[in-house]
Parts: C-alpha cells; sequence; structure tokens
C-alpha cells in the first residue's frame, strides 16, 4: 500500500524525486472542456519556485512543464492529465557528505529506517521539489473553481518567526517576495531575513489561506468531512506541523456565546467556524491556517548518528530554504483548491447537484 496519490473523484498522483531526471503528476477525473495552457500553469509555478529572491534556495530550475496527456487542442478531454518537468538544476555532490548521515529533524532518519533504502540525493522523494506538481494541478482547479463557481484561492503569510503579519491588502501579496499582504512590513522582513540568512540558522512560519464564494454543502460526515479533508491535504505538505480552520486552537479560550457565529437576517455575523459546520461548508469563506516547521537542512553543525549507528557531527551544504513557509503559500492555494474541486464532485454524486 502506498499514498502518492489523493482525492477521490478528482485524484492527484505525483511521481518523482528531486534529484531525479523529472517529477510528475496525474490529475484524473478533471471534467472535460476546459481551456488550459502551459503558460497559465506556469504563472502558478513561477509564485512558487526557487531562486526568484535572495530570502529563498538559490537552485534554479526553469519548471518547464508539459502537458502529455488529456489536454487536446486546447482544451481538458476527461482523460488522465499528465504533467512533467524535467529537473535541471539537481547538485547532488552537495549531499555526498550527508548520505550516509541523518539530518537531525529531518525525514532522513524515518525514510531509512521505514524503507531500509533512500535516494539521500536532494532528500530525494521527501523533498519540497515534489510540491512543484501539487502547484501545477493546483492551476487547473483553481481556474476550473472560478469558472464555474467564482470560488477564489487565496494565501498569504501571516508570520514568520516572531514577526506576525497584519493582512491589509491581500493585493500585495504578489509584490513582494514574501507574499506579504501589507507593504509596510516589508523592510522589517527582509531585514530579519538577511539576518536570519548570515546566521545559517532557519525560521518556521504560518500561512493563512482563504477560499470565498465556496458553496454551502461541501463535505461527507462523518470521515470525508471537509475540514478533515483540507488538514489531510495541508499537513501532507513538506515542513507542515499544524493546521487551523477558522478560530482553530484560539477557540479553546473562547466562550461559547463568542465562539458560535450569530445569524441575522440570514447573515453570518462572525467566521470563527472557517466556514465548516459539521464538516460541511457553511457557504461563509473558509478560512485555514497552516505552520509550518523551520527547515532541518542547516550548515550549522548538529550532533545525530549515521546509517551504521555512529556518532557524527552533521553540517548540510547546499542551497536550502532559510524559511521554506514563504514558498508554501500557492502550495496551500494549490491543496485547497484541489480539496474544494474534489469536493464539489462529490457532492454532485451524493446530493445530484453542484
Ligand atoms: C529542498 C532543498 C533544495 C531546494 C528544494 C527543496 O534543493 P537542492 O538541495 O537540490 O538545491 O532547492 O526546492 C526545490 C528544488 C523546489 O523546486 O522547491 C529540500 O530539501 O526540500
Amino acid at each position: 500500500m502506498s499514498f502518492n496519490s489523493f482525492g477521490k473523484l478528482l485524484t492527484v498522483t505525483t511521481f518523482g524525486e528531486s534529484h531525479g531526471p523529472m517529477i510528475g503528476c496525474v490529475l484524473d477525473g478533471f471534467p472535460a472542456g476546459m481551456e488550459i495552457s502551459v503558460e497559465e500553469i506556469k504563472v502558478e509555478l513561477k509564485r512558487r519556485a526557487t531562486g526568484q529572491s535572495r530570502h529563498t534556495s538559490q537552485r534554479k530550475e526553469k519548471d518547464d512543464v508539459k502537458i502529455v496527456s488529456g489536454v487536446f487542442e486546447g482544451k481538458t478531454t476527461g482523460m488522465p492529465i499528465a504533467l512533467l518537468i524535467e529537473n535541471t538544476d539537481a547538485r547532488s555532490k552537495d549531499y555526498s557528505e550527508i548520505k550516509d548521515q541523518f539530518r537531525p529533524g529531518h525525514a532522513d532518519y524515518t525514510y531509512w529506517h521505514k524503507f531500509g533504502i533512500r535516494d539521500y540525493r536532494g532528500g530525494g522523494r521527501s523533498s519540497a521539489r515534489e510540491t512543484t506538481m501539487r502547484v501545477a494541478a493546483g492551476a487547473l482547479a483553481k481556474k476550473w473553481l472560478y469558472q464555474h463557481f467564482k470560488i477564489e484561492v487565496k494565501a498569504w503569510l501571516a508570520q514568520i518567526g516572531t514577526i506576525k503579519v497584519e493582512n491589509n491588502d491581500l493585493n500585495e501579496t504578489e509584490n513582494n517576495p514574501f507574499f506579504c499582504a501589507n507593504d509596510t512590513q516589508i523592510t522589517e522582513l527582509e531585514n530579519y531575513m538577511d539576518t536570519l540568512r548570515k546566521s545559517g540558522d532557519s525560521v518556521g512560519a504560518t500561512i493563512s489561506v482563504q477560499a470565498t464564494q465556496v458553496p454551502v454543502g461541501l463535505g461527507e460526515p462523518v470521515y470525508g468531512k471537509l475540514d478533515a479533508d483540507i488538514a489531510l491535504a495541508m499537513m501532507s505538505i513538506n515542513a507542515s506541523k499544524g493546521v487551523e480552520i477558522g478560530a482553530g486552537f484560539g477557540s479553546v479560550e473562547q466562550f461559547g456565546s463568542a465562539h458560535r457565529d450569530e445569524i441575522v437576517d440570514g447573515e453570518f455575523q462572525s467566521n470563527h467556524a472557517g466556514g465548516i459546520l459539521g464538516g460541511i461548508s457553511s457557504g461563509q469563506d473558509v478560512l485555514v491556517n497552516v505552520a509550518f516547521k523551520p527547515t532541518s537542512s542547516l550548515r550549522l553543525p548538529a550532533q545525530s548518528v549515521d546509517k551504521f549507528g555512529k556518532n557524527v557531527t552533521v553540517v548540510t551544504k547546499g542551497r536550502h530554504d532559510p524559511c521554506v513557509g514563504i514558498r508554501a503559500v500557492p502550495i496551500v492555494e494549490a491543496m485547497l483548491a484541489l480539496v474544494l474541486m474534489d469536493h464539489i464532485l462529490r457532492n454532485n454524486a451524493l446530493c445530484g447537484h453542484y
């Protein structure tokens, strides 16, 4: 049994390793008739790509995506949509010294102990490189959701380390390297990240994502609840360590009288539920926060063991993200879009309407 696919009626299967010849995905169950081009997918891929600023990994991948199946004369055909991207800038020698060692805090340790073999080059399958294909698949889902429902899925940086970012204007996110929705905080973030990078350390981040115009009724009680599937999708992203829906962990400190979203004249007066009640969308905006841990690939020496059980001091070389959470913005958008589209198709199957 293996889990490289997710979704029920709209399924995404990804494959490929960070330093293998290519990565790819198959998006199956996508309805026929939607226009899609390579250029549209590339817009999303560029938002996630490395090397776009000094604040992310400097690996330079072209992410020159090819559509090899499921699109004819510019339109989806209802057949599996297969997308491929060649890896062109892998530098596997960066990993030669740690090929037998486990980076503390990294999947190196568990992959080795589970499978007894691991592709150590660039983290192999556990690399964030895999998320490229989620974003490629998500580009199609985002387009479909907007065309059919005017649903827009939009994420932004909510926190890096101890710096909380006020969401002032979501239009700002595409104008800076942090997906920061507040132009008054960009200098602060730049200074913080420059200091961090020079120190050789890394830091975590929180990404918030919202989906607007979500229809009421998506989600299948009890094991296919919309929030359960969103949590699964978000927790499957590399480095994610926590997911909140609406008020999330903050709801622990709320009284019920404050948490409940009152309804006046058919309008909800607040959205602590994050747009989901009983695992079913309420028609309000779906609101999700995702916490990302600091990356474990550091040039700062750390104590660990190698695969022979010997104590070692690990130093990771290469081109790593000081805050991998920044590039997670398009990834969480893609994952939420894919979950919502899957649930819309499932709602049609279960209730006979979109
Ligand atoms: C990654 C490590 C770096 C990043 C990579 C994710 O790879 P490398 O060591 O090969 O330079 O560049 O990110 C991507 C290539 C990508 O497209 O996101 C890791 O350890 O997860």
